[in-house]
């Protein structure tokens, strides 16, 4: 079976990659992404300085999904600058996840990690983890000038990973302002930013940051993610390649984000959970689920979700 996508002008040898922030921050992690069945490696979003990140802890797994605060632990573009070059002889994309506590830092962040030649830089908007920072693709206006200015200094093709919308009135918003700016392909969704997963028999929070509010991943924001890819597919009419990122645990939830118009998936609590043989698992799955139904590619599939 043909599970090679292109976005962007790049060809991945299979439509699945870690999600950014799955197993992705250390150059062991990394290299190991590189020496697994991925069809990519996605970095860690990075920042300009090194950081340690939220105190823990700061991730929890439960039935049907995860809960994290992160807080953006990264080793600082520098090192990832140095580290790109390296991952090369793996053979596969590379996509540099960049972000940033202001337009300044993705703007540094862009600059250095454009002369390491990724792939692909994927900018997150989306980051739902800092105490007192709010997610930037919230804001339209915020997120048109940090794009507006990284366009300046971008030559690699760039992508914008978004949070979710819960409102067409807001998909519609958010797909007008990248109609205006130099954007190649969108990564759908984040987590679901500021849940609360409790464990009432001691009657606590079960991660440390902003009082257990963190982002939600995993089988359960499977919809929520369904309906953002799907919307934005129609949106820009198939024209915008997107990856769909949120609930894939197994090959038939891959195939319903290609349904729904995605061109290839990430993998987040999944690939926490279980490792990095889910690769060749989901590989395995979606190949079964693809020639049961007569497709011959992912290409075949995209987009094609029937409608009542
Ligand atoms: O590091 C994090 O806490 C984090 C980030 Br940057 C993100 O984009 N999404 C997420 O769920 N966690």
């Amino acid at each position: 079976m043909n599970l090679s996508t292109t976005i962007a002008g790049v060809t991945f040898p299979t439509c699945f990659m870690n999600a950014a922030g799955a197993c992705c921050v250390t150059q062991e992690e990394l290299e190991a992404l590189g020496e697994s069945h991925a069809g990519a490696i996605v970095t860690k979003s990075m920042t300009p300085q090194p950081r340690e990140g939220n105190p823990g802890p700061r991730y929890h797994s439960f039935p049907g999904g995860s809960i994290n605060s992160m807080g953006l632990p990264n080793l600082g573009y520098p090192a990832y600058a140095k580290l790109i070059p390296e991952l090369r002889r793996f053979g596969k994309p590379i996509v540099a996840s960049i972000a940033g506590l202001n337009p300044q830092d993705f703007l540094e962040a862009a600059k250095a990690i454009e002369l390491a030649k990724p792939d692909l830089v994927e900018v997150n908007l989306s980051c739902p983890n800092l105490p007192g920072e709010p997610q930037i693709a919230y804001d339209i206006e915020a997120s048109r000038r940090i794009l507006l200015e990284l366009q300046e200094c971008l030559t690699i093709p760039m992508g914008v990973k978004l949070p979710p919308y819960f409102d067409p009135v807001h998909h519609e918003a958010m797909a007008g302002m990248l109609e205006g700016v130099n954007v190649s392909f969108l990564s759908l969704i984040n987590s679901v930013g500021n849940g609360l997963v409790i464990d009432p028999e001691s009657e606590t929070v079960v991660i440390k940051p902003k009082g257990g509010f963190g982002g939600i991943g995993g089988t359960i924001i499977k919809p929520v993610a369904l309906a953002n890819v799907r919307a934005f597919w129609k949106l820009f009419q198939g024209r915008m390649p997107i990856i769909g990122v949120g609930g894939v645990v197994t090959g038939t939830d891959a195939f319903e984000h290609l349904l729904c118009g995605a061109s290839a998936v990430q993998v987040g609590t999944t690939l926490v959970e279980e490792g990095l043989t889910a690769f060749e698992r989901l590989e395995k799955e979606l190949s079964e689920v693809l020639t049961k139904k007569g497709y011959a590619s992912v290409d075949d599939c995209r987009g094609r979700l029937k409608e009542l």
